[in-house]
């Protein structure tokens, strides 16, 4: 069977370039061909220091922007992973079949560490492991994620494999990424080099779900660009990755290729595109925030949603942890 697995931290409230790059596929993916898992990943917040008291309203925050742009509970389960204690247990067994060389690989470990590996915690090293026990505990078979997540996805592959050759077996899956849309890698609105993230320090560096029309207007209109008007052709943007990124995110909003994009804002100045960029976004985002607000409103729907979601979850998960616990040799519960 085909199974979606996928996941969001509650950092903070979600932004364009999630909403973009992964989440707005998560929606358009429930149906018939897919069994869909959606998962708010507390664990992984966790890699980076937490207010306990915020936290947990970003997590309820989340779910709610969740649920507003359009993941449906009878359609797919969404819950929150600490309501599934599997997902540590996996991760636990994971680390014992991972060698460490992979994880020192990892490009989002070096970039969050830095110079300071001694003394980043292990959480922030072990994420991937977390992220393979978090696919493999319900045997996903297709992740969809942002471009930034490739990487973890191969490790996840490679996780599967070891598991699989170790013992012998022909258990777990290994998980195919789905990379979809126009607007896999959104850029920070400061700085083109860098991917739009929650845990950049300027807010201006990126749009939120829950932003106002005025905010993203001055965002927008902050937003870093160059002197000269648009191109009228793709190879002009080569060269000018914060032009690219506005043009990006515009296509992705409208639903038009780069091309199309073009053919109707090449030669023009940014003041005027970014005017439209900003009413677009504005049309999109106006009546998820709407809707967000209406959820959140009432926290306690919020919470059952993620209740019954984490039910149904530990119940799937619950057989492939016993096989498992005996395919290792350990005792069950
Ligand atoms: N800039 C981005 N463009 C496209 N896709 C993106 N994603 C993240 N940033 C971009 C995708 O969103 C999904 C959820 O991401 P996440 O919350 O698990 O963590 P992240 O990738 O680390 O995102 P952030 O916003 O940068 O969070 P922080 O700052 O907390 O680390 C993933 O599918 C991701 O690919």
């Amino acid at each position: 069977m085909k199974r979606i697995f996928s996941g969001i931290q509650p950092t903070h409230n979600m932004h364009l370039g999630n909403y973009l790059g992964a989440v707005r596929n998560w929606v358009a993916l429930q149906g018939d061909e897919f069994e869909t898992i959606y998962c708010v990943v507390d664990l992984h917040a966790l890699t980076q220091p937490q207010d306990p008291v915020e936290l947990r309203a970003h997590i309820r925050e989340l779910a709610a922007t969740l649920l507003a742009v359009g993941i449906d509970p009878a359609r797919s389960i969404l819950f929150a992973q600490s309501q599934v204690p599997g997902h540590s247990e996996l991760a636990w067994l994971f680390s014992c079949v991972t060698p460490l060389g992979w994880l020192r690989r990892m490009t989002q470990f070096k970039d969050k560490a830095g110079k300071q590996q001694d003394t980043a915690m292990h959480g922030l090293l072990a994420y991937p492991v977390l992220m393979a026990a978090d696919i493999l505990l319900y045997k996903g078979t297709h992740v969809p994620v942002g471009e930034d997540q490739k990487q973890h996805l191969e490790l996840t592959r490679d996780i599967a494999q070891s598991f699989n050759q170790r013992y012998g077996v022909d258990f777990f899956p290994l998980p195919e990424p789905q990379i979809l849309g126009s607007a896999t890698r959104v850029m920070s609105l400061r700085d083109g080099s860098k991917k739009m993230s929650k845990s950049d320090p300027s807010d201006y560096s990126r749009i939120n779900m829950t932003d106002d029309a005025d905010t993203i207007a001055l965002k927008f209109r902050k937003a870093k660009t160059d002197p000269e008007p648009l191109p009228t052709e793709a190879e002009g943007l080569a060269t000018r990755p914060e032009a690219e990124n506005l043009v990006n995110i515009y296509g992705a909003l409208a639903g038009k290729d780069v091309a199309a994009v073009l053919a109707e804002f090449g030669g023009t100045p940014f003041s005027t595109f970014k005017g439209a960029l900003t009413d677009i976004a504005v049309a999109v985002l106006a009546p998820i925030g709407g809707e967000m607000r209406r959820l959140m409103a009432d926290p306690g729907h919020v919470d059952a949603v993620l209740r019954q979601g984490g039910e149904k979850a530990a119940a799937l998960a619950a057989p492939t942890l016993a096989e498992v616990q005996d395919i290792m040799g350990l005792l069950r519960p």
